[in-house]
C-alpha cells in the first residue's frame, strides 16, 4: 500500500528516459504465497540524454539479486527505486530476481489471486509491483514470458502474444512460454493462470488470415460468454470496415475475473475483464448489461490500435488513447444499433451519462483538463473528463473535418506513429494535416484549448428576427467558468450544428442551395450569424446531436420547445426539448422555493409523446424519464439535495397519476413476445413497459390501489428474463410497496449463487428513492449482510457507490449520518484497496456547492479523513483537492 504524500508530477517536466529496455525475458514460478520472478532485460543507454544512474521503479517487492552481464553489481534501494549508479556504457543484460505475494495483494494492482487463479493488472503503474522496471509507457520492449505452476491447480497458463512451447515439469508442475512480437509498454503486460475454460471461435479476416478467438472464464460460466464472443467478432469486422484496421495477432484472448477494479483492460492479445463486463445470459443480465458488454468488449478490442499499436508518451496523454477509443466504441454501438432512431437512442444515453458524471466533475473539486497538467496519483485521472469529454473532443474533430476527412486523419495518424508512444498534439496534427484548409486546420491552436482548459463552456444564444428584411440574426456568446487552479479562460472552438424551423415545424432553407442544416463554428467570445430569406420568425434548433460538450442557454419559450419536441428533424434535439420542458419546471419550483405543480400544457405534451404512433418505444422512454438529480444540481449555484429530490418526486407522482390510463395502455402495448434478444427494438419495448409499470405502481401506492402492485409481483415471479424481472422488482422497491420485501427475499433466494445478480440486489436497494431515511437505514443494515464484503470491488460498489454517488437524497442528510458513513467506509476500503477507496471518496467532489447545513457537515467529514496520517496517496489526493476547492473564490 502506498502511503503518505506522493510527489506531484508535472506535465511540463516530461523527459525521455535515460535508458531504453528493448527486450524482456520474464519467468514466473507461480505460488500464491511466494511467486519468484526472474527478469532479464536488454538495456541500452539513451544517447539523447545526459549520462546518469539507472533508476528502476519497484513497490512491494522482495529483492533477491541483481546481476549485470552475469556478474554482481553495486546498487541501492531508494524509496520506491532501485538505483544502479554506474551501469556499463555499452548495451548490457540486467538480471533481477525478486519474490512477491499475490494472495496478499488486495489492492488488485500487479499480480494477485482471485477465486484461486492468478491475474494481473498493470495499467497504470502495476508492473512495478511485479518486478523492478522502467515502468513508464514510452519504454517499449518485446516480451518473452515463461510461466511455471502446479498443473492440477493452474491448468491454463496465459500471457501476451503467441504460445511458443509448453510441457510438464517435475513435482506435478508444468510450463508455458509466450512470445509477443509487438514491442509494448509494461502497462500492457498480462499473465493469467488458473482452472479456466474457454469458448473458442476461429475466424478468417478480409486479408485471408486465420485467427483464434478465445473467451476464458471459470467452469460453469461458459454459457454466459456467447454474447461477448459475438461482440468481439462484430468489433473485429467493424474496425476493418470503418477504419481499415485489421486484427494483427494470430490469437486474441479475453479472460473474466470477479475481483477487478474497473470494467476491463486492453493488455495486448490478452484482454482481462471484470466478469460484470463480460458474462451475460437472458436470465441474469439486463438489456443494459448486454449493451454495456458489447461496448466494453469493443472498447478493449479497439485499443489494440488506439492505445497498443500507438500508445501514450506519458500519462498526461491518457485521453489520446481513452478519448479516442471511447469515441470509437460509441460509433460502433451506433452503427450496430442501425436505424436513425436507434442511433439517436445511443447518442442520448451517452450524453445523459456525460451530463450525469462529467459535468459535475468539471464543476467540482477534481475539475481538470482533458490533458491534465499535474497529478500525484495517476489512477485518480481515469476520469469521465479524460474518457467521455475526451471522446466529445474527438467527435468535434469529426464534425469539423467531416467523416471522410476524419478517416483520412486516422490513416495519417497510423502512417506516422505506428509502433510509437506519442502525444495528443501528434494526434491533432495528423487530423489537421490530412485536412488542410478545413475549419479545424485553420483554427488548430485554439481548438487545442479543449485539451488545456477545464470547465464546461456556457454558450448563450439570442435570436432576432426582422420581418421587414426577412433576416434572422443569431448572436452566440461563450464563457467558461473558473475551475480550481484555472481562472482565466480563452474562447474555445465550438461547432454548433443547427437548423431553423418555422412555427409549424417545417425546416427552413438556410442558403440559396436549400440546405437545412449548417455547422456554425463559434471561436470567439461573441459572434453573430445572419440568415437571409427567412420568411417567418423561426425556432432555432441549436447544437444538434449535442455537437459540443457545452451547456447551452437559448432562452427558448415553452412554445418553441414544443415545436422542437414535436417536429425537429434531429431526434437528439427532440429529446432535449422534452428534457428542457421538465427541467424548466423543476428549476422554477426550486428557485421559487415552492412545491412543484405540473401544468396541463406539460402533461399534454408528455401524453403526446407517450401515445405518439410513430416514435420508437426506446425514444419515448428516454423522453419521459425526468432529468437526473445530479444534472439538476448542476444547473444551480448552490443546491439542496433534499429539495431537488422532493421536486423530482413530485413531478414523477403527478406524471404517474395524470397519465394513468396512458401508462396502462403503454404497458400492454409494449409486451415482447417470443424468445429473448437484446436488440434495440425489443429492449426499447421492455424499457418503456418497465417505466410504465413503475409509474403505475407508484400511482397505486398513492391511491391505495392493489391491482398494479399485484401485477408487478406476478410479472416479477413469471419473468423469463432479467430485464423484466428487475424492472418489476424495482417498480415495487421504488414505490416502497408492501410486496417489495417478499419480492426482494425471493430474488435473493433465487440468485444466491450468482454474485453478479446479488450485486444488483444490493444496488437496487441502495438506489431506491429515499423517504424518511429508510433507504439509508437499509444500506447500513446491508453492510452487515453475510453476502456483503469490501474486498470485492463490484460488491463494495453495489452498496457504497450506489448510496454515496447515485442516491443524493439518501446520502446528504441533515443529521450528517451519510457523511459519517462515507468517512468510515472510505477509511475501511483504503486499508484494503486504495484505488477503490479513492473512487468512493469522490462522492464529496461537489461539497462546496451544497447548501447548508450539508456544506459544513460535509467539509468536516472530509477534514476528518484528511487528518488521518496513514491514508493512501490515492485517497489523500482526492480529499486534499476537495478541501482546497472550498477555499477558492467561487467562480
Ligand atoms: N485502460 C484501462 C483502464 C486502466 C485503469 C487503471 N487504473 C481500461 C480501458 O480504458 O479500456
Ligand atoms: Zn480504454
Amino acid at each position: 500500500m502506498r502511503e503518505g504524500t506522493a510527489p506531484t508530477i508535472q506535465r511540463l517536466d516530461y523527459q525521455q528516459p535515460t535508458f531504453w529496455i528493448r527486450k524482456v525475458d520474464l519467468s514466473f514460478d507461480l505460488d500464491p504465497a511466494k511467486t519468484i520472478v526472474t527478469s532479464k532485460l536488454q538495456v541500452e543507454r539513451n544517447r539523447a540524454m545526459p549520462h546518469g544512474p539507472l533508476r528502476l521503479h519497484g513497490e512491494e517487492l522482495n529483492l533477491l539479486r541483481v546481476l549485470i552481464n552475469g556478474a554482481g553489481v553495486s546498487f541501492r534501494q531508494e524509496g520506491h527505486e532501485l538505483v544502479i549508479d554506474n551501469p556499463p556504457d555499452e548495451d548490457f543484460l540486467l538480471e533481477i530476481r525478486n519474490t512477491i505475494c499475490p494472495e496478499k495483494n488486495t489492492a488488485l494492482s500487479g499480480l494477485y489471486t482471485s477465486g484461486g487463479s492468478f491475474f494481473t493488472q498493470c495499467e497504470a503503474e502495476g508492473f512495478r509491483r511485479i518486478t523492478y522496471f522502467l515502468d513508464r509507457p514510452d519504454v517499449m520492449a518485446v516480451y518473452t514470458v515463461t510461466l511455471r505452476a502446479d498443473a492440477a491447480k493452474y491448468p491454463v497458463l496465459l500471457s501476451n502474444g503467441n504460445l511458443t512451447s509448453s510441457g510438464s515439469l517435475d513435482n506435478g508442475r508444468h510450463f508455458a512460454v509466450w512470445h509477443d512480437p509487438f514491442p509494448k509498454p509494461s502497462y500492457l503486460f498480462a499473465v493469467v493462470a488458473g482452472d479456466l475454460v474457454a469458448r473458442e471461435q476461429r475466424i478468417r479476416t478480409r486479408a485471408g488470415k486465420d485467427h483464434l478467438l478465445q473467451v476464458y472464464v471459470r467452469r460453469g460460466d461458459l454459457e454466459k460468454t456467447e454474447h461477448a464472443m459475438n461482440s468481439l467478432i462484430a468489433s473485429i469486422v467493424w474496425d476493418e470496415a470503418r477504419f481499415g484496421l485489421p486484427l494483427d495477432l494470430e490469437r486474441f484472448m479475453v479472460v473474466g475475473v470477479s475481483d477487478f477494479n474497473m470494467g476491463a483492460m486492453e493488455n495486448k492479445g490478452l484482454n482481462i475483464f471484470n466478469t460484470a463486463a463480460l458474462l451475460a445470459s437472458p436470465a441474469t443480465a439486463t438489456d443494459a448489461d448486454f449493451a454495456r458488454i458489447e461496448s466494453i468488449v469493443a472498447h478493449e478490442y479497439f485499443h489494440n490500435w488506439t492505445g497498443n499499436r500507438v500508445t501514450c508518451r506519458d500519462w498526461f496523454q491518457l485521453s489520446l488513447k481513452e478519448g479516442l477509443t471511447v469515441f470509437r466504441d460509441q460509433e460502433f454501438s451506433m452503427d450496430m444499433a442501425g436505424t436513425p432512431s436507434a442511433r439517436a437512442v445511443c447518442r442520448i444515453q451517452d450524453v445523459r451519462q456525460l451530463r450525469a458524471m462529467q459535468f459535475p466533475e468539471d464543476s467540482g473539486a477534481m475539475a481538470h483538463p482533458v490533458r491534465p497538467d499535474s497529478y500525484s496519483e495517476i489512477n485518480n485521472f481515469y476520469t469521465s473528463t479524460v474518457y467521455e469529454k475526451g471522446s466529445e473532443v474527438v467527435r468535434m474533430y469529426q464534425t469539423l473535418v467531416g467523416r471522410k476527412g476524419f478517416e483520412a486523419g486516422m490513416k495519417l495518424y497510423f502512417e506516422r506513429h505506428d509502433g510509437q508512444a506519442v502525444t495528443c498534439d501528434d494526434f491533432a496534427a495528423a487530423i489537421a494535416d490530412a485536412n488542410p484548409g478545413s475549419d479545424l486546420a485553420t483554427r488548430l491552436d485554439s481548438f487545442k484549448r479543449w485539451y488545456s482548459q477545464a470547465g464546461t463552456p456556457r454558450v448563450t444564444a439570442h435570436g432576432e428576427y426582422d420581418a421587414a428584411t426577412q433576416a434572422f440574426t443569431l448572436r452566440l456568446t461563450q464563457q467558461t467558468p473558473a475551475t480550481p487552479g484555472q481562472t482565466d479562460k480563452l474562447p474555445q472552438v465550438i461547432p454548433v450544428v443547427m437548423g431553423l424551423l418555422d412555427r409549424h415545424g417545417a425546416a427552413l432553407p438556410l442558403d440559396a442551395n436549400g440546405a437545412t442544416e449548417r455547422v456554425l463554428v463559434l471561436d470567439q467570445a461573441e459572434q453573430t450569424f445572419v440568415f437571409n430569406g427567412i420568411a417567418s420568425e423561426p425556432v432555432p434548433s441549436l447544437l444538434r446531436g449535442f455537437s459540443a460538450p457545452v451547456v447551452l442557454n437559448d432562452g427558448l419559450s415553452d412554445a418553441a420547445l414544443l415545436v422542437l419536441m414535436r417536429h425537429d428533424s434531429d431526434p437528439f434535439n427532440r429529446w432535449e426539448a422534452s428534457q428542457r420542458l421538465a427541467l424548466n419546471r423543476i428549476l422554477h419550483a426550486l428557485r421559487a422555493g415552492q412545491p412543484l405543480t405540473l401544468s396541463p400544457v406539460f402533461i399534454d405534451a408528455m401524453r403526446g409523446v407517450l401515445n405518439h404512433p410513430e416514435l420508437d418505444p426506446a425514444f419515448k422512454e428516454l423522453a419521459l424519464t425526468l432529468p437526473g438529480e445530479a444534472y439538476i444540481a448542476e444547473q444551480l449555484d448552490t443546491f439542496d439535495p433534499q429539495a431537488i429530490h422532493a421536486a423530482v418526486m413530485a413531478a414523477q407522482t403527478q406524471l404517474a397519476s395524470a397519465l394513468r390510463d396512458d401508462w396502462a395502455a403503454a404497458f400492454e402495448a409494449n409486451q415482447v413476445q417470443g424468445g429473448y434478444t437484446p436488440d434495440p427494438v425489443s429492449s426499447g419495448k421492455r424499457a418503456l413497459a418497465n417505466l410504465a409499470l413503475s409509474m403505475l405502481v407508484l400511482d397505486a401506492q398513492a391511491t391505495g390501489d392493489t391491482v398494479w402492485p399485484g401485477k408487478a409481483y406476478q410479472r416479477f415471479k413469471d419473468a423469463s428474463n432479467m430485464t423484466d424481472r428487475l424492472g418489476a422488482l424495482s417498480a415495487l422497491v421504488n414505490a416502497n410497496a408492501a410486496l417489495a420485501a417478499p419480492a426482494l427475499e425471493r430474488f435473493h433466494a433465487l440468485f444466491k449463487d450468482d454474485a453478479l445478480v446479488i450485486d444488483k440486489w444490493f444496488a437496487l436497494q441502495a438506489r431506491a428513492p429515499e423517504a424518511e431515511g429508510r433507504v439509508f437505514a437499509r444500506v447500513k443494515a446491508l453492510t452487515k449482510h453475510a453476502d456483503f464484503t469490501l474486498k470485492n470491488p463490484n460488491r463494495a460498489r453495489s452498496l457504497l457507490a450506489s448510496l454515496c454517488m447515485a442516491n443524493p437524497a439518501a446520502f446528504h442528510r441533515a443529521d450528517a449520518a451519510g457523511y459519517v458513513f462515507w468517512a468510515e467506509q472510505v477509511l475501511a476500503v483504503d486499508a484494503i484497496n486504495p484505488q477503490l477507496a479513492s473512487r468512493v471518496a469522490r462522492a464529496m467532489d461537489r461539497w462546496a456547492a451544497l447548501a447548508e447545513p450539508y456544506r459544513s457537515a460535509a467539509r468536516e467529514a472530509i477534514a476528518r479523513v484528511a487528518a488521518k496520517p496513514d491514508l493512501s496517496s490515492d485517497v489523500r489526493e482526492i480529499v486534499e483537492r476537495a478541501l482546497a476547492s472550498g477555499t477558492q473564490a467561487s467562480p
